[in-house]
C-alpha cells in the first residue's frame, strides 16, 4: 500500500464514522491526501483527518496556499483522487448515497463544476430547498438516497479527468455549516467501447455559465 493509499483509506475510515455531520458515499468523492496537505497546510489536513465531514467553515486555513480552495470541494485535491474518477455517459442516472448523521436543516443541490472556475456547469442536477431538516422525526429516504441524471454536453468537456466534479453542497441554515463533497468524472468519449448507446431523447446540451458565485458560501476564501 502506497502512502498515498494508506492516507486514503484512513480518510475513508474517518468518514464513515458516525461521529460528524454529512458526506457523499457512493459514488467515490474526493479523499483528503498529501496533496491537498501541501496545498492547504497540516492544520487543514488535521481538522478533516479529525473528522472527515467536517464543515468547511471549520478547516483551518492558516498555511493555505494559493492552490487551496476550501470552497470548492472542501478543499480535496483531484491529485489525491486520481484512482477515484467516475465515468459517465450523457442521459446516464446516477445514484448517489449520503450519510447524514448530524442533519442541519437547510439547501442543498448537487451541481457539475468547472474546478479551474469553480464556477456551476449548467443549473443544478437535483436541488433541495430544505433538506437534512433535524426537526423531522425520520429524515426522508430522498435525503440519503437519490438520483441524478447526467446531462448531454459538448464534446470535450468534462474530458479529462479532473477538469469537473458532481458537487454535493449543503448548507445548514441556523447551523452556519457548509458542506461539500466531490465526484471526480469524466465524460465517456461518444461511440467508445462499453458507452451506453444515446439515448433516445437525449437532455438539452448545457452551456458553460459566466462566471458568477455558484453557491452559497458561509465565507470564501482568497
Ligand atoms: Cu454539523
Amino acid at each position: 500500500m502506497t502512502k498515498a493509499s494508506l492516507f486514503a483509506a484512513t480518510a475513508a475510515l474517518l468518514i464513515t464514522s458516525a461521529l460528524a455531520h454529512g458526506n457523499i458515499t457512493s459514488p467515490a468523492a474526493r479523499l483528503p491526501g498529501p496533496a491537498m496537505k501541501a496545498a492547504c497546510g497540516p492544520d487543514a489536513i488535521a481538522a478533516v483527518q479529525a473528522d472527515g465531514t467536517t464543515p468547511l467553515e471549520d478547516v483551518p486555513t492558516t498555511g493555505a496556499g494559493p492552490n487551496c480552495n476550501v470552497g470548492l470541494c472542501r478543499g480535496a485535491q483531484f491529485a489525491d483522487n486520481k484512482d477515484r474518477v467516475s465515468t459517465f455517459t450523457a442521459g446516464q442516472v446516477v445514484d448517489m448515497k449520503a450519510i447524514l448523521p448530524i442533519p442541519h436543516e437547510g439547501p442543498m443541490n448537487v451541481s457539475i463544476v468547472d474546478t479551474k472556475t469553480n464556477t456551476l456547469m449548467g443549473p443544478p442536477l437535483i436541488e433541495f430547498e430544505s433538506y437534512a431538516d433535524e426537526n423531522l422525526a425520520v429524515l426522508p429516504a430522498n435525503n440519503t438516497a437519490f438520483s441524478v441524471k447526467v446531462p448531454a454536453m459538448p464534446a470535450g468537456m468534462c474530458a479529462v479527468a479532473g477538469q469537473c466534479v458532481m458537487q454535493w453542497h449543503w448548507v445548514g441554515t441556523a447551523a452556519q455549516q457548509t458542506y461539500q463533497s466531490c465526484v471526480d468524472f469524466v465524460m465517456a468519449p461518444a461511440g467508445a467501447a462499453g458507452a451506453a448507446p444515446p439515448a433516445a431523447a437525449p437532455p438539452a446540451p448545457i452551456a458553460p455559465k459566466p462566471p458568477v458565485a455558484p453557491v452559497r458560501f458561509m465565507f470564501e476564501v482568497r
